[in-house]
């Protein structure tokens, strides 16, 4: 009699792309194909978006990185043992460091990352290099909403709320948010409401609203202080709300005053009679939500964009009440929990501030230091890219988690700066671009080979588990740290390579900070418990916090603030060199850079290659027809896009996905001007002009 089958190993994890974290159970091996299905967790309640069911096809790319790979003497990469490659990765940071100092090494890295992973990576940054030159791609994502919560509410939490709250909503704002593309499984939270998108495209999330606002790109700030204008002057603002639990109103609609309904029409284009509609159905509705997105963030004014956006929430009484409230959609997979670990360049784990004596001591303590070892705070992510192997900048990088010779604004420039280094590291599952440029390159375990956790957009702590084992010849990020740690001359128990125990110690340095995880553990989510942040270690288990202000906000004194901001523009105007404004964001079959997508043949073929997406009145002003290749140029650079004529576009504006490779980067255009309180770029507006590809006709 032969043995009944094995069954199949089986596991529930989450989706390796973005911060929604969709459930999924995954089946099956390698030999016999993994499978994944969506499960009913509650933010996506058995439902997936494309790349989430294609996910597994990257486990088995076929320019998979197997071995790691060093650069020879002829200027090739060429497979190496891991011995090789980490004693060249070693010697190389101890010459640099000699010559140039601890801050000579820097280090950069992901949203991606587990929160396992993202802590190691700092703590090595901070300890094993001694550099304060760390920041990660965060700082391109949620840093201006960051910004403007932190000071708003005083704790920084994408969503302070479970994403299924948004089911009982007659309103919800999208400002500069595609969620039927970004997060698709989320629309189903949206059915009931009446939706009010801002954007300057009608996108599928916008042929959706009840209220489409289409104002010229970077003109946010201008519109929301309209929008808090209306309030004010139409009465529709709640005082009892305003005095008894915000500073700083007096302020802030004073400076809205002088943004009259026309006044922002005309500059934003978005009609006065739709500006009062929107703030009536915000204001009138028993449960409104008012969320904000990339496409109001990524602007050099994108920090008091979304302070003016808190404001009009604050002025209408949402945040904190139950049924109401203000969020940020946070965007990578661990995009939430990325940004409280230390991986930024002014932070200490349990987003604790760099800068705080008390902080340090509390930290320093757990990890065995003095206090005065650890560095201070460092250069954001553009500047830390920009000032790579110039005269006082870093000369050796390693990359975890990012792939910026495409995703960095100005590209052209941050590729120079790449090349110019002595050493480029990069760990990767793929040969990505930045990795195809490194003298090393380490390739290190997927999302189904891996254990650790993520925090998704609502501050919810999530378990990934591995299926499958990973490659013969494939180390965890958690390995591959602590091997290079130890060859850097510290101690090995510094640096745990089980997901487990790095967890402990997070939860350690994390306790008392305004990211509080201590009461959570591997043990309570594998026994089903739902665990958001704040979770202290308390002596009954903590329930953890879905709900954040409820009675209170995070400041000392438990009030929110207004902020005092006024409009000034974009860093970009259009000229008669560059008439059109473009801006930039994403398609539903793509990841960011692409490159896990790009390695998938049904998002392959779904989008190919870049858009230009233009009005057809502006298309043929400038000769181009439908499908033809055009050149989009700024003053920095041009990339190549195949012309799509679409007639809800502005006439001013285009739109071109950034998630090409080479001489298809649209971020070969984009304008590297830095929002001065997070350094996030203005990736969402520059001046271009937009001409057929030379030698090409239609
Ligand atoms: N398919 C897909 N989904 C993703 C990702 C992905 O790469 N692909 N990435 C994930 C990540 S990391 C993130 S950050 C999120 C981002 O999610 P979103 O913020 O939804 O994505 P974007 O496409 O960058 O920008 C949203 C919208 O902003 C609009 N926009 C552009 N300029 C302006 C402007 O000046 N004002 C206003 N009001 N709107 C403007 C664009 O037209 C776009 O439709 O998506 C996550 N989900
Ligand atoms: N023009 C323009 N540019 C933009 C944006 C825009 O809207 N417009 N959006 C910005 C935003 S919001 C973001 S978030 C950035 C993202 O841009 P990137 O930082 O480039 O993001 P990814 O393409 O996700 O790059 C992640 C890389 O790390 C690898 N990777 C994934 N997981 C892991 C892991 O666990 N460990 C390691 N070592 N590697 C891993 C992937 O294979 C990939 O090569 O792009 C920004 N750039
Ligand atoms: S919405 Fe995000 S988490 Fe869900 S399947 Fe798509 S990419 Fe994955
Ligand atoms: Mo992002």
């Amino acid at each position: 009699m032969s043995e009944p089958p094995a069954p199949l190993p089986e596991t529930n994890t989450h989706c390796p792309y973005c911060a929604l974290q969709c459930g999924t159970r995954l089946r099956g091996d390698l030999d016999t194909g993994v499978k994944v299905q969506p499960t009913f967790f509650p933010v996506n309640r058995g439902r997936l978006c494309q790349k989430g069911w294609t996910a597994t096809e990257v486990l088995t790319a076929a320019d998979r990185l197997t071995r790691p790979l060093v650069r020879g003497s002829d200027g090739r990469l060429k497979e190496a043992s891991w011995d090789t490659a980490l004693d060249t990765v070693a010697e190389g940071l101890r010459t640099i460091r000699t010559e140039h100092g601890p801050d000579g090494t820097a280090v950069f890295g992901g949203g991606g990352l587990t929160n396992e992973k993202a802590y190691l990576l700092g703590k090595f940054a901070r300890l094993a290099l001694r550099t304060s030159q760390i920041d990660y791609n965060g700082r391109f994502c949620m840093s201006s909403a960051a910004a403007a919560g932190n000071a708003a509410f005083g704790v920084d939490r994408g969503l302070p709320f479970p994403v299924t709250d948004l089911r009982g909503a007659q309103t919800v704002l999208l400002a500069g948010a595609n969620v039927a593309e970004t997060m698709p499984p989320l629309m189903q939270h949206l059915e009931q409401a009446r939706l009010i998108v801002i954007d300057p495209r009608r996108t599928p999330t916008a042929r959706r609203a009840a209220l489409h606002l289409q104002p010229a790109p970077g003109t946010d700030l201008a519109l929301a202080l309209g929008l808090l204008h209306v309030a004010v002057v139409d009465g529709l603002t709640d005082q009892d709300y305003v005095r008894e639990r915000t500073h700083g109103f007096g302020a802030a609609a004073q400076r809205a005053m002088a943004w009259w309904p026309e006044r922002v029409e005309e500059i934003t284009g978005v009609p006065a009679g739709a500006q009062r509609r929107a703030v009536r159905m915000l204001a009138e509705a028993p449960s409104a939500y008012v969320l904000t997105s990339r496409g109001v963030e990524q602007h050099s004014d994108g920090t008091d964009t979304v302070a003016a956006f808190i404001n009009l929430a604050l002025s209408l009484g949402l945040p904190g009440r139950p049924g109401n409230g203000y969020g940020c959609l946070t965007g990578q997979g661990n995009g939430q929990g990325g940004r409280e670990h230390g991986q930024k360049a002014d932070q200490l784990p349990g987003y604790r501030s760099l800068s705080d004596p008390w902080a340090r001591a509390h930290v320093a303590r757990v990890w065995s230091v003095a206090p005065e070892d650890l560095p201070g705070p460092g250069r954001s992510a553009y500047e830390l890219l920009d000032a790579l192997g110039g005269e006082r900048g870093p000369r050796a990088l390693l990359v975890f988690g990012s792939n910026p010779a495409v995703s960095a604004p100005h590209s052209a420039h941050v590729t120079e700066r790449l090349v110019s280094l002595d050493l480029l590291v990069v760990a990767d599952f793929v040969p990505s671009e930045t990795a195809r440029m490194a003298d090393v390159v380490l390739p290190v375990t997927q999302w189904a080979e891996e254990e650790g956790t993520l925090t998704n957009l609502e501050g919810r702590v999530l378990r990934r588990r591995a299926l499958l084992p990973p490659p013969a010849e494939i180390r965890s990020e958690l390995e591959v740290l602590h091997d290079l740690a130890v060859r850097l001359g510290e101690p090995a128990n510094r640096y745990p390579t089980d997901p487990r125990q790095v967890f402990e110690e997070l939860r350690a340095t994390s306790r008392g900070g305004r990211a509080d995880y201590s009461g959570i553990s591997y043990k309570r989510l594998d026994a089903g418990e739902v665990l958001h942040w704040p979770c202290p270690d308390t002596p009954g288990p903590h329930p953890g916090t879905p709900r954040l202000f409820l009675d209170r906000f995070a400041h000392p004194d438990g009030r929110a603030r207004f902020a005092d901001v006024d409009f000034w523009g974009p860093a970009e105007e259009t000229s008669s060199a560059h008439p059109l404004y473009a801006t930039t964001g994403r398609v539903l079959a793509h990841y960011q850079s692409g490159a896990q997508t790009r390695r998938v043949a049904e998002l392959t073929e779904a989008v190919p290659e870049p858009f230009v997406e233009v009005h057809p009145d502006t298309a043929a002003r400038w000769g181009l027809a439908d499908r033809d290749l055009a050149t989009i140029s700024s003053a920095r650079g041009s990339m190549t896009a195949r012309v799509r004529l679409d007639p809800t576009m502005r006439l001013d504006t285009v739109f071109v996905p950034f998630h090409f490779p080479h001489e298809r980067r649209a971020n070969l255009f984009t304008h590297p001007a830095l929002d001065p309180r997070s350094g996030m770029p203005e990736f969402k507006v520059c001046a271009v002009r937009i001409t057929p590809l030379p030698g090409v006709t239609s």
